[in-house]
């Protein structure tokens, strides 16, 4: 049986195989599908998460063109982006600043289990937390840390009308008072989570609502249900061995893990009944202010903890073959997809038979004091043959399903109902998440499906060691599906959705309006423009409008203190931003959107001239868009002045006191 598990696992990190006939997979009318004009726009929008570059990607389909890259959890100097003071707070953490983690997973908002164009969720995998992007603005919104997690994979995930943003624990955990216990009393102090975080019907604000406490193993993805299943949550889960050391053998050793079921509602109704118990732990919850241009990082300290034990009919555990990896539910909510990395079929449940078997206690014993449904009672059936590895499967709204093979590189087209195989094509190489647009909700957009792949090999030109990510689009509008493009992408393409573009194009926000303008440092206007001293800091109360800041000039600098250049964008006119940047600082360039205000912290080192310029190419000046600040020695009598356009009218004195008194003296 171990030799077995070996081998298995073996097979499994083998590095898939190259189909045959990879040169020759595309038909001839393809070039037409993914052809989209000059000038012209794409149907969707494709968000793609970024895995191990913390960010998300948007791109258009079909012409797989790359529009944006938001950054989420990493710093990004392109944007200023956890550079400038405004974001610093933004990626706060229990663990204080954290300038990166690893983005895998992708929810856009839904109304009835449909998408409704208003937020994008992402997680981070590392250190625990949520994500909320307002499509508005394709920007991070607002980030909440989630204590009781590490790894926080099984996420994020999200209810029928966006009640909640869902999040499993990937590693169990020590919980509680003592965390500093032997790895190996796994089995008696590990714990898993599940995060119900609860979401603002109007602004979109998350909160941490209620976690329930699970036995300690391991969360990798999940799935809300739909329509009569809506108010279930699936959680696939594995390594029920609770192996804590050599998991890829110690880990498979069952013929089944779970996937583990959660009446959320019924959740819900016991968290506002008091069945909680709070605990003490410590998070951050960040938001981004759109009127003050700058976020605020909170430090919480209070989670409510629901233990499956004091809440009966609210968890339940279903069995499914060998390590499950993706959980997901067919369009209607009946249906509910298990995707055992190492298993030889495909298992679906039914919901119908999910209610029947719990109504009739039609259990398989208990795990942990949780009740296991017997896996025959709630069986829908079990794809046959799929292929190699299945990971992930979505759907097209007309019955089919298409299953993601990472191991056998392959996509697999198939009936939910008669689960009968109907398609299959190879995929270059390794693929591992796939999107239907509105693949994962109860109206999914169909026309195409799009490989996210782990591998690239020969695909493309070779750029060294490391080659380029990338996506394949299919086309699936016919009974057979057509290979139509490859498109590079950045890293990691890990999952994704696509969303129809008239549903995000129409709300998108064009400026900032001055007259909203709230930051503390905004400079409304040249006028407004000044530098004042507090203490060691000198604040310079800039504008920036095309072709020139203001103030451009300044003098008076000391070493030891630390300059913020606070940079209002005047401008009121789509697509002008302004950039700033100042010979070394120690920190990215401002990117300032009109109509924003955002700050530079520098703190020279060395008495001189400091040249300061526009990073962004604003106008046909932008070169002229510079300018100088000038710092002297910590002792010096210098006085600290400004100005734009005049020779430093404010400098007169010193000016005064020296240079005509020269000249007096010569003559
Ligand atoms: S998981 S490749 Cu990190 Cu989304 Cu299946
Ligand atoms: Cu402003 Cu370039």
């Amino acid at each position: 049986m171990l030799a077995l598990v070996v081998l298995t696992a073996s097979f499994l990190s083998f590095q898939g195989c190259k189909p045959k006939g990879a040169q020759s997979a595309v038909s001839g009318d393809a070039a037409a599908k993914a052809y989209v004009a000059p000038g012209k726009y794409d149907e969707f929008y494709n968000f793609v998460s970024g895995g191990f570059s913390g960010q998300m990607s948007v791109y258009g389909l079909p012409s797989g063109r790359l529009f944006r890259v938001i950054p989420v959890f990493s710093v990004d100097p392109e944007k200023g982006w956890g550079y400038s003071e405004e974001t610093k707070p933004m990626l706060n953490t229990s663990h204080g600043f954290v300038p990166w983690d690893d983005l895998h997973h992708i929810a856009l908002s839904v109304t009835k289990s449909e998408h409704d164009g208003r937020w994008a969720f992402g997680n981070a995998n590392n250190t625990p937390r949520i994500a909320r992007i307002d499509m508005k603005t394709f920007r991070t919104a607002e980030i909440i840390e989630i204590p009781n997690s590490a790894g926080n994979h099984s996420s994020p995930f999200i209810t029928e009308n966006s009640e909640y943003v869902v999040a499993g624990t990937r590693f169990s955990v020590p919980m509680g008072d003592n965390l500093d216990v032997p790895i190996n009393t796994y089995k008696d102090n590990f714990k898993g989570t599940v995060s119900f975080i609860g979401i603002d019907k109007t602004s979109g604000e998350m909160n941490l609502s209620f976690q329930i406490a699970t036995p300690g193993i391991n969360f990798d993805l999940a799935r809300a249900g739909k329509g009569k299943s809506a108010g279930w949550f699936f959680f696939s889960c594995y390594n029920s061995e609770k192996a804590n050391t050599l998991l890829e053998v110690n880990a498979s050793q069952k013929d089944k893990d779970f996937i583990m079921a959660v009446n959320w509602k019924k959740a819900e109704e016991y968290a506002k009944a008091g069945k909680g118990v709070k605990k003490q732990v410590k998070y951050a919850h960040n938001k981004y202010n759109e009127s003050t241009h700058s976020a605020t990082s909170e430090i919480k300290n209070e989670v409510l903890v629901l233990d499956p034990k004091d809440c009966p009919d609210m968890v339940y555990f279903m069995p499914c073959p060998k390590s499950p990896h993706g959980c997901d539910t067919d369009p209607t909510g009946e249906y509910i997809v298990g995707s055992g990395k190492l298993a030889a079929v495909i298992p679906v449940f039914s919901f119908a038979k999910i209610e029947a078997a719990i109504a009739a206690k039609n259990y398989d014993g208990e795990y942990d004091g949780i009740p296991v449904l017997k896996y025959e009672a709630v069986l829908h059936g079990e794809v046959q043959k799929p292929g190699l590895g299945p990971l992930h499967t979505e759907f097209d709204g007309n019955g089919n399903a298409y299953t993601s093979f990472f191991v056998s590189s392959e996509i697999v087209k198939w009936n939910i109902k008669d689960l009968k195989v109907l398609d299959r094509v190879n995929t270059y190489y390794s693929i591992g998440h796939l999107c239907v647009p509105g693949g994962p909700t109860s109206k999914p957009h169909g026309k195409y499906v799009i490989a996210y792949n782990k591998i690239t090999k020969d695909r493309y030109l070779p750029t060294g060691p490391e080659l380029t990510q990338s996506a394949q689009l299919f086309d699936i509008s016919g009974d057979k599906m057509k290979l139509v493009l490859d498109f590079p992408t950045i890293g990691e393409p890990h999952y994704a959705e696509a969303i129809p573009a008239s549903m995000i194009m129409k709300n998108s926000q064009k400026i900032f309006k001055l007259e909203e303008n709230k930051h503390p440092y905004a400079a409304l206007g040249d006028n407004n423009a000044k530098v004042e001293r507090k203490g060691n800091e000198i604040h310079v109360y800039m504008t920036s409008i095309r072709s020139h800041f203001t103030p451009d000039n300044i003098e008076g600098v000391k070493l030891g203190e630390t300059v913020y250049f606070h940079v209002t964008n005047l401008e009121q006119d789509w697509d002008v931003p302004h950039g700033f940047a100042v010979k070394g600082a120690a920190n990215a360039e401002l990117l300032i959107m009109p109509g924003e205000t955002q700050t530079l912290a520098w703190k020279p080192e060395k008495a001189g001239v400091y040249p300061m310029y526009c990073t962004d190419f604003c106008s046909a000046l932008h070169q002229e868009m510079q300018g100088y600040i000038r710092v002297s020695p910590a002792g010096s009598n210098v006085p600290l002045t400004f100005s734009t356009g005049t020779n430093l009218p404010a400098a007169k004195p010193a000016a005064a006191t020296t240079a005509p008194a020269e000249k007096t003296a010569t003559k």
